[in-house]
């Protein structure tokens, strides 16, 4: 039986009359999963009247009230744990231990901003009047867009509601339309948590029509979007008109350095994690592999024998280590990136083709690839988001550097070394709002701040102590309680 969803809007789920509908499919096998609305501009526009009449009693709910919803949402999404991560496996491939750690991620981003709640500080500084106290307060922007993305289906949203509603913001959510039955059944879960109508709402549909409708309301004081760099600078550029906050996360090209003094067998459990965990299909994946040559060929050969062996296949299946691609679109284009790589000379050293037959008839599966290739060429510089790794070999540290840094993304970025100096210089030099230090390029925790530099954003990061600040704007409050007009800056 397929499920319906409607859009939820003012607290009820609505399938407007003559609705034009889209379904998500399970990239493993076909079967559908879902049917959504595909939401019209006027039905975004209801989603955002919605916010707008629902933030100001929401503002003032006190913070540690609105935490405690929030932990209500943790609670349910920790005992939907099971439901959620295969969901999340069956519409968009991941594994299922990676599905399981999707829905973990929101928890632990739920929780801690429940916590949130009940600290949401601000500064207190002394002032130089006499009898005149001074301090900031968070105070929320307003009505928010959350515009996410279909490769952590559950985790990143959260990343960004969670956030927004405990700093008392409004929100309008589009999901990626590929795994809208993730995006649907979380909004659910902040329904039964008890968020009052309107303070969340669920626009689903195509970015073209309801995400440009969301960036052009102007009314929405603030997106926050994680997905691609053409789109981000779209958003960025027409949200300048209404100046609104835009929060950006876009996209990576994440190397892993393996020095030659590296413990080998770390560094290749490391990049076979980095790179093939999610097939690839990570913001933070690693999709260059930068190897010292003294150690070169022994690292690079074992790599390849390590992939060979890799269970590509069902991803419910718990001994199977990769799924599909997510759908059509992303099969097409790593295909796309495997001819280019082979076009412009770079060595396929194993993949480099879809599976057919059997158990891949149905889904897109592709195998686990690994290229060989000189800096420069595009399979080295581009996004492909996918299982393809880009192997260079680097004459030494310093080299390995400059290529790392020779991109135009700056996410993610890890070092194997047993030297705590080039450690602590890798940290230093290597431009990326993340390093790793003897661990792979995957796995950030939610209690940290994560985002890049370069075109991976435009400067902000989320989760960890940022995200409060992604939703917040600061009001600075002077108190004067001299009974006299105090005048700041004028000699007395
Ligand atoms: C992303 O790929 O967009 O660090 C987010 C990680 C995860 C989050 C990735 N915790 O790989």
């Amino acid at each position: 039986m397929v499920e319906e969803y409607g859009l939820f809007i003012g607290g009820e789920w609505k399938v407007p009359p003559g609705a034009h509908r889209y379904e998500t499919r399970n990239p493993a096998n076909g079967e559908v999963l879902g049917r959504f609305v595909a939401a019209t501009p006027q039905e975004v526009k209801e989603a955002v009247s919605a916010a707008v009449a629902a933030f100001p009693s929401w503002k003032a709910t006190p913070a540690p009230k609105r935490g405690e919803i929030l932990l209500e949402a943790a609670r349910l999404f920790r005992q939907e744990k099971e439901r959620l991560g295969r969901l999340v496996t069956r519409e968009m491939g991941k594994i299922l231990a990676e599905g399981r750690g999707d829905v973990q991620e929101a928890i632990d981003f739920v929780e801690y901003m429940a916590g949130e709640g009940r600290r949401f500080a601000g500064e207190t500084v002394p002032s130089e009047l006499r009898q005149k106290f001074c301090m900031t307060v968070r105070q929320p922007k307003g009505v928010v867009a959350a515009v996410t993305p279909w490769n952590f289906p559950v985790a990143i949203p959260n990343w960004k509601i969670a956030a927004a509603l405990i700093s008392g913001n409004s929100v309008v959510f589009k999901p990626a339309s590929n795994t809208s039955a993730c995006g649907a059944e979380l909004v659910r879960i902040y329904e039964k948590a008890g968020l009052p109508p309107g303070v969340l709402n669920l626009v689903t549909g195509s970015g073209g029509t309801v995400g440009s409708a969301l960036v052009d309301d102007p009314r929405v004081r603030a997106i926050s979007f994680t997905g691609g760099v053409e789109t981000g600078r779209e958003v960025y550029s027409r949200a300048a008109t209404h100046l609104k906050y835009v929060h950006l996360e876009l996209g990576g090209k994440n190397p892993q350095i393996v020095l030659n003094d590296a413990r080998q067998e770390l560094a290749l459990e490391g990049v076979l994690f980095g790179a093939f965990g999610s097939a690839g299909q990570r913001c933070t994946a690693t999709s260059r592999l930068l190897v010292e040559k003294g150690i070169y060929r022994e690292f690079v050969e074992k790599l390849r024998s390590r992939v060979e062996k890799l269970r590509v296949g069902d991803p419910l299946d718990p001994s199977i280590e990769m799924g599909p691609v997510a759908s059509t679109d992303q099969e097409r284009k790593i295909l796309e990136y495997i001819g280019i790589g082979e076009k412009e000379g770079a060595r396929l050293l194993t993949g480099g083709r879809k599976l057919e037959g059997g158990p891949y008839a149905k889904g897109h599966f592709l195998a686990p690839t690994l290229f060989e290739a000189k800096h420069g060429q595009r399979i080295t510089k581009e996004e492909i988001f996918g299982p393809v790794l880009s192997i260079i070999p680097v004459e030494d540290f310093a080299e390995a550097v400059r290529v790392a840094n020779d991109v135009e993304y700056g996410l993610s970025s890890s070092i194997y070394t047993r030297d705590l100096d080039r450690a602590y210089q890798a940290v230093d030099q290597l431009e990326a709002g993340i390093t790793y230090v003897n661990a792979p390029t995957i796995g950030a925790e939610v209690q940290l701040p994560f985002g890049g530099v370069k075109n991976t954003g435009n400067g902000g990061r989320e989760a960890g102590s940022a995200a409060i600040e992604e939703f917040t704007e600061i009001k600075t409050v002077f108190i004067d309680y001299s009974g006299r007009l105090q005048k700041a800056q004028i000699d007395a």
